[in-house]
């Protein structure tokens, strides 16, 4: 007997829709037959790199890539220069899987390249035939994520660490093969790759990809044959709004099945604006690239705001205090960090052994999180120990990666990165610098050049000059005064 298949439907392909992309859809058949073929010729390969581009090729390649073993890096096509040229250093990919005609950087353009042709999805079943099914322990993925910081790390999943979670949270939501999925999110991260994709593949339900997140794009989904939507935030921020405004919008919203944040908090004002003009209660999860998604409100349980709800099944965590003590009782009140264990747990960091042993405490990987416990178990964050990390729109950016990409700049001498609250994004990246020139460059240099060496989500949308950057005795910056 061989491990249980991460994918079983592609064993016993039926002809009912796996992804749509506008007009583009995707039969689970179709897809079998494309990925069987393309996993064909990447079996040799040790790494594949996948251009993910919004766009049904990179569910085929991501899926093929898992159907053969080998494992992939999603790249983030609005990468900067600086930041590409990490990954493709690190990860060091054998390969590139894109959609036909992709335009790549040169950074990508360097490696040899396979274009995945939906074309193929005419082919028959019999030259489409399953490789065996890869040790559950083996790398799936591997994920780029920011640390407070250098460069981002990669975080490498195992393939029974996606099993266990998908499968927990479909228990969590009572999520079927019968759910459609409305998804808008990028499809490099755990968020819109994981849950986004993988999971309606997992369970043999559909997922339709609006290309970028629209209020009209999820109503008109979520009016139609659209069950569920995954979002952050941000984009509940700006469907609250749009209910408000539009009757239409506020009895879509009301009808569907699950509505679910992540990725950060979404604010309890937002939530009762929701509640209050659709009937419709968002469910809030929690987790993190490296543990993947630890804590679920439950569909059939109470909805309470503020909450990411209790731990999914077969998820060990635990709260820990600043002396190293395990905080049992549920008073809502003692603040520990939060430490997973179990299944779901990354296998550690690219080429960063001491990163990953960092990162662990007695076998627990430490989140950085900062959570109590309520009466009903369920978890309320309350920060991070990480200050220098900033969340916006449900993306984790780095304070000293924008620093480093800021100093890189002529035109900057000095330079430190802050958040600072935002009611659409969660938080926005502020910059500080000590520029020179005359007139020193305007701020929207500064965000392109952050946009062009990173990516566009980290650019600075404020930038504050000072004649000098307030300093403690040891010379370092005092953010505190900074953010006062
Ligand atoms: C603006 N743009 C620029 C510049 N200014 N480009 C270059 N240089 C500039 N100076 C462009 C952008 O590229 C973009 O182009 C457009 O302007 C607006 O971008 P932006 O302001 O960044 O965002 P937005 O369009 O307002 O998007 C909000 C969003 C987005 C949709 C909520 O932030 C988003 O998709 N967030 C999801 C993050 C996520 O998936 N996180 C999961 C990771 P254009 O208009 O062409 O797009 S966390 C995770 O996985 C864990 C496990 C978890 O718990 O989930
Ligand atoms: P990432 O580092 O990109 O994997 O993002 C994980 C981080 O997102 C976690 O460490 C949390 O700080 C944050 N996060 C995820 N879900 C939530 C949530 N529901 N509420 C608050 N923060 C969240």
């Amino acid at each position: 007997m061989g491990a249980p298949p991460l994918l079983p439907i592609l064993h016993e392909p039926t002809d009912a829709e796996a992804v749509r992309f506008g007009q583009c859809s995707v039969t689970y058949r179709e897809l079998r037959v494309t990925a069987a073929a393309l996993a064909r010729r990447v079996s040799d390969a040790r790494r594949v790199a996948i251009w993910a581009r919004p766009e049904p090729e990179t569910c085929v390649a991501m899926v093929a890539a898992l159907v053969a073993g080998v494992p992939a890096v999603p790249v983030n096509p609005r990468l900067g220069t600086l930041e590409l040229r990490h990954l493709v250093s690190d990860a060091a990919p054998d390969l590139v899987l894109t959609a036909p005609r992709a335009s790549l950087p040169a950074a990508l353009r360097a490696l040899p390249r396979l274009a995945v042709d939906l074309g193929t999805q005419g082919g028959s079943m019999q030259g489409a035939s399953m490789p065996p099914e890869p040790d559950p322990e083996s790398p799936a993925l591997i994920i780029y994520t920011s640390g407070t910081t250098g460069p981002p790390k990669g975080v490498v999943l195992p393939r029974r660490a996606l099993a266990a979670d998908i499968d927990a949270l479909a228990a969590a939501w009572g999520w079927t093969a019968q759910d459609v999925l409305v998804h808008a999110l990028p499809l490099f991260h755990v968020h819109g790759l994981v849950l986004g994709v993988l999971g309606p593949l997992r369970l043999g339900g559909a997922l339709h990809h609006l290309g970028s997140f629209s209020v009209d794009g999820v109503a008109r989904e979520l009016g139609g044959s659209a069950t569920m939507l995954f979002g952050v935030p941000t984009m509940y921020h700006r469907l609250a709004a749009a209910a408000e405004r539009d009757p239409q919008v506020a009895a879509v919203l009301g009808r569907a099945r699950l509505l679910v944040s992540g990725s950060a908090a979404l604010s309890v004002s937002d939530h009762r604006r929701i509640a209050v003009a659709t009937g419709q209660h968002v469910v809030q999860r929690y987790g993190m690239t490296e543990s993947l998604i630890t804590c679920a409100v439950r569909a059939e349980g109470p909805r309470e705001p503020g909450t990411v709800g209790p731990p999914l099944d077969g998820v060990a965590l635990r709260l820990v205090d600043d002396h190293g003590e395990i905080l049992e009782a549920p008073d809502d009140e003692a603040v520990g960090e939060i430490e997973v264990a179990g299944p779901t747990l990354f296998l550690g960091y690219l080429n960063r052994s001491d990163a990953t042993a960092e990162s662990m405490r007695e076998g627990w990987f430490r989140t950085g999180d900062l959570a109590t416990r309520g009466l009903d178990g369920g978890l309320r964050l309350v920060g991070r120990r990480a200050t220098d990390l900033i969340s916006s729109g449900g993306y984790k950016i780095g304070a000293g990666e924008i620093e480093n990409a800021l100093l890189e700049h002529p035109g900057v001498t000095e330079v430190a990165v802050t958040g600072e609250p935002d009611p659409d994004l969660g938080e926005r990246v502020v910059a500080w610098v000590v520029a020179v020139g005359d007139p020193p460059p305007a701020a929207a240099e500064f965000a392109e050049h952050v946009a062009r060496l990173l990516a566009p989500h980290k650019r600075p949308r404020v930038v504050h000059y000072l004649p000098a950057l307030p300093r403690n005795e040891m010379g370092k910056v005092r953010k505190s005064e900074l953010r006062r």
